[in-house]
C-alpha cells in the first residue's frame, strides 16, 4: 500500500480526484461489463492509500454537505442530524430521552412537552415516577410534506416503547409536541400524508390488548385488538383511530391523498412465536381515508379515551386486506406515485401493488390480489425498499446481508410470464441491513444519488469496543449503473431509520425569536411578576415559592448570587441576551443536579426544591467567552430555623 503522498508530489486529495475521473470513465464504459466498484477498488484506490475509494464523499474543511439526514436512534430516544455525503454528525435533538447537555427532561419548557400529551392513565401512573417516562424507543423520523415533497416545517417520529408520537420544529430543531396515543399499545410504523400536505401522521399500533386495558380481560387473546391511528400533524391531536385485525408493522401513504397502507404480521392473533407465524399468509391492510373521514363526520364510531374509534376489521367498508406471504415488513411507496411495495421478510419476495387499482378494490370490482402487479423473488429477508426515481428499487436483504437493486418494470413483465430477470445487482453490506434510504427517495423528487444502508450489526468493521458493538450505517453511491459502497459509519443504538433531505428544504434560524412560543410561559410569568426578562435580574418571593430571574451575557449572569430558604420551591429563569450566533450559555448548579442550555435570545427555566442548605455555586456550562470559567455565581441556601 502506498502512502497518501505519492512520489510525484500528488496530495491525497489530488489522487482521489483522479480516481473519480477514472471511476466516471468506468461508468460510461461498462455497458454490462466491468462495474464501477472494480474500477474504483483497483489500482487507483490503492494509489490513494487507505483513503476512501471515492472522492464524492469528501467534504473539505469549511465546506457544507448537500443533504441533511435525520436519523432515529432507537432505544437512545433522540433524533440525530447527520450531513451527507460526509456522514459527519451535526446535532442530536433530544425527544423521548433526557439530555444532560441541554437539560431536556429537566427544564420547565421541555417537561411541558414531555408531560402535557400523556394520557390521564399514564399521568396517574407516572406521578410517583418523575412525571414522565425516562426512556423511549424512537423508530421512524419523517419530514412533513406539501404536494408530494418535503416542506421543511416539521419532522415527526414515534416511540414504540411508550406509544408516543413527537414532532420536531425544523426552524429551531427542538421537539415542541409529544402525545401519547390512547387505546393503542406500542406504535411501530409511522409515516406522513404526502398529498395534499401533512396533514395526517399515520401511526401503526403493533400489539393487541383488551379495549379498555383495565385488567378486566387478561389471558383472552381473542379479545385483544390492534389499532391504527391518524394524528393531525398541525394540532398534534388524534383525528381518528381504527381497529384492525393482526399486528401492524410498517405504513406508508400514496401521492394522491386517498389511501394509507400497512403491512401486518400475526394475522393469526397469536401470543407466542409459534402462534404468530403459523399461517402461510399475512396481509397488507389498506385504509380508505375519504370513507373514514365521512364515517367520523356521520358519527359511525365509538368514542374511547376521548377519540373516535372506528371498526376496520375484515369486512369493514373502511379497509381492505390483501393477502401476502407470511410476515411482511417494510411498506414503501415509489416516487412514481403508482407503485407500492410490501417487503416479504419471512418470504424472499417483495409484493408490488398498483395504487391506481385501489378504487376498484374498494368498489369490489376486483379481488384483493387483483391489485398485485409483481412479486419478484429477491433473496433472503427483504425488509425495506428505497427508490432512485429512475424505475429501480433497492431492497435490503437482512439474512443475505445484501442490497438488491432491481427494476420495477422488469419485475412486472416477469410477473406476466415474460422470461426476464428484474435483478440488476446485489451488493454485500456489513452486516444485516434493516432500513435503507435514498436521497429524497421518499418524495416525488427522488434524485437517485445516494443510498444509506442501516446495518444492525458491525462485528469486525470497527475497533473493538467490547461486547456491545455499534451499528454500521453505510453510504452507497447509486448515481452510476452499479452501486458502490463508499463509507462505513458507526453509530450508537440503534438507528432504525433515516430520512435524507436536500439542504434546500431545511432553513433553521440561528438566534431565537423572543416571541417564540417555546418560552411563552416564562414570558407570561415574568410579566405577572413585573419583570422584564431581557433587562431585569431579581428575585421574587411568593410565599415559599421563589422565582429568580437573571440575564446572561458573556461572561456574566445578571446575578452574582441569590439567597433562598431551605425548603423553598425555586424557579430560575435565565435569559440569554446575547444576540450572537452560536453564543450559547449554560446554567448548572453544583451538587443540585441542575443543568440546562440557554441558546442566543432564549429563556430557559428550571424548578427545584432548595432542600440542601449551604453555598452552591452555579456556573456557565457552555463555553462562551475567554472568561467563561469566571461566569458563575452563588446560590445561598439559608437553613431551617435561622
Ligand atoms: S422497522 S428494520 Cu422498526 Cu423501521 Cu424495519
Ligand atoms: Cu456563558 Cu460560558
Amino acid at each position: 500500500m502506498t502512502s497518501s503522498k505519492d512520489t510525484k508530489g500528488l496530495t491525497r486529495r489530488d489522487m482521489l480526484g483522479h480516481t473519480s475521473v477514472i471511476a466516471a470513465a468506468g461508468v460510461t464504459g461498462i455497458a454490462g461489463g466491468v462495474g464501477i466498484s472494480e474500477v474504483v477498488g483497483g489500482a487507483n484506490a490503492q494509489a490513494a492509500g487507505n483513503a476512501s475509494p471515492h472522492s464524492k464523499i469528501e467534504v473539505a474543511p469549511g465546506d457544507l454537505d448537500e443533504y441533511y439526514v435525520f436519523f432515529s436512534s432507537g432505544q437512545s430516544g433522540e433524533v440525530r442530524i447527520i450531513g451527507l455525503p460526509s456522514m459527519r454528525e451535526l446535532m442530536r435533538v433530544p425527544v423521548f430521552n433526557r439530555c444532560s447537555a441541554t437539560g431536556w427532561g429537566q427544564t420547565n419548557e421541555s417537561l411541558k412537552v414531555l408531560t402535557e400529551g400523556l394520557t390521564p392513565e399514564a399521568r396517574e401512573f407516572l406521578k410517583t415516577r418523575g412525571g414522565t417516562f425516562m426512556n423511549g424507543d424512537l423508530h421512524h423520523p419523517h419530514i412533513s410534506f406539501t404536494d408530494g415533497t418535503y416542506d421543511g416545517r416539521y419532522a415527526f417520529m414515534n416511540d414504540k416503547a411508550n406509544t408516543r408520537v413527537a414532532r420536531i420544529r425544523l426552524d429551531v430543531m427542538k421537539c415542541d409536541k409529544i402525545i401519547q396515543l390512547p387505546n393503542q399499545h406500542t406504535v411501530h410504523g409511522l409515516r406522513v400524508q404526502k398529498y395534499p400536505r401533512t396533514g395526517y401522521v399515520f401511526c401503526n399500533g403493533e400489539d393487541g390488548v383488551p379495549l379498555p386495558n383495565d385488567g378486566k380481560i387478561l389471558d383472552k387473546p381473542k379479545e385483544y385488538h390492534s389499532i391504527f391511528s391518524a394524528v393531525d400533524g398541525d394540532t398534534m391531536k388524534v383525528a381518528w383511530q381504527i381497529i384492525v385485525d393482526g399486528n401492524l408493522d410498517n405504513v406508508d401513504a400514496d401521492y394522491q391523498g386517498k389511501y394509507a397502507f400497512a403491512t401486518c404480521y400475526n394475522s393469526e392473533g397469536g401470543v407466542t412465536l409459534a402462534e404468530m407465524t403459523a399461517n402461510e399468509q399475512d396481509w397488507v391492510t389498506i385504509f380508505n381515508i375519504k370513507r373514514i373521514e365521512e364515517a367520523v363526520k356521520k358519527g359511525d364510531y365509538k368514542e374511547m379515551g376521548g377519540v373516535p374509534v372506528l371498526d376496520g376489521r375484515r369486512g369493514s367498508p373502511y379497509t381492505r386486506y390483501v393477502p401476502v406471504s407470511n410476515g411482511p415488513h417494510g411498506m414503501n411507496t415509489a416516487p412514481d406515485g403508482i407503485h407500492v411495495i410490501a417487503n416479504g421478510k419471512l418470504s424472499p419476495t417483495c409484493t408490488v401493488f398498483d395504487v391506481r387499482l385501489f378504487d376498484d378494490l374498494f368498489d369490489d370490482k376486483i379481488k384483493p390480489r387483483g391489485v398485485v402487479v409483481a412479486e419478484p423473488e429477491l433473496g433472503l429477508g427483504p425488509l425495506h425498499t428505497a427508490y432512485d426515481g429512475k424505475g429501480n428499487a433497492y431492497t435490503t436483504l437482512f439474512i443475505d446481508s445484501q442490497i438488491c437493486k432491481w427494476n420495477i418494470d422488469l419485475a412486472k413483465r416477469a410477473f406476466k410470464g415474460e422470461k426476464v430477470d428484474p435483478i440488476i445487482q446485489k451488493l454485500d453490506v456489513q452486516y444485516q441491513p434493516g432500513h435503507n434510504h435514498t436521497s429524497m427517495g421518499q418524495t416525488k423528487e427522488a434524485d437517485g444519488k445516494w443510498l444509506i444502508s442501516l446495518n444492525k450489526f458491525s462485528k469486525d468493521r470497527f475497533l473493538n469496543v467490547g461486547p456491545l458493538k455499534p451499528e454500521n450505517d453505510q453510504l452507497i453511491d447509486i448515481s452510476g449503473d452499479k452501486m458502490v459502497l463508499v463509507h462505513d459509519g458507526p453509530s450508537f443504538a440503534e438507528p432504525h431509520d433515516a430520512t435524507i433531505v436536500h439542504r434546500s428544504k431545511i432553513n433553521p434560524i440561528s438566534i431565537w425569536d423572543r416571541a417564540d412560543p417555546f418560552f411563552a410561559d416564562a414570558v407570561k410569568q415574568a410579566k405577572a411578576d413585573g419583570v422584564n426578562l431581557e433587562a431585569d435580574s431579581k428575585l421574587i418571593r411568593d410565599g415559599n415559592k421563589v422565582r429568580v430571574y437573571m440575564t446572561s451575557t458573556a461572561p456574566a449572569y445578571g446575578l452574582d448570587h441569590f439567597q433562598v430558604k431551605q425548603g423553598d420551591e425555586v424557579t430560575v429563569y435565565v435569559t440569554n441576551i446575547d444576540a450572537v450566533e452560536d453564543l450559547t450559555h449554560g446554567f448548572c448548579i453544583v451538587n443540585y443536579g441542575i443543568q440546562m442550555e440557554v441558546a442566543p435570545q432564549a429563556t430557559a427555566s428550571v424548578t427545584f426544591t432548595a432542600d440542601r442548605a449551604g453555598v452552591y455555586w452555579y456556573y456557565c456550562s457552555w463555553f462562551c467567552h475567554a472568561m467563561h470559567m469566571e461566569m458563575k455565581g452563588r446560590m445561598l441556601v439559608e437553613p431551617h430555623g435561622v
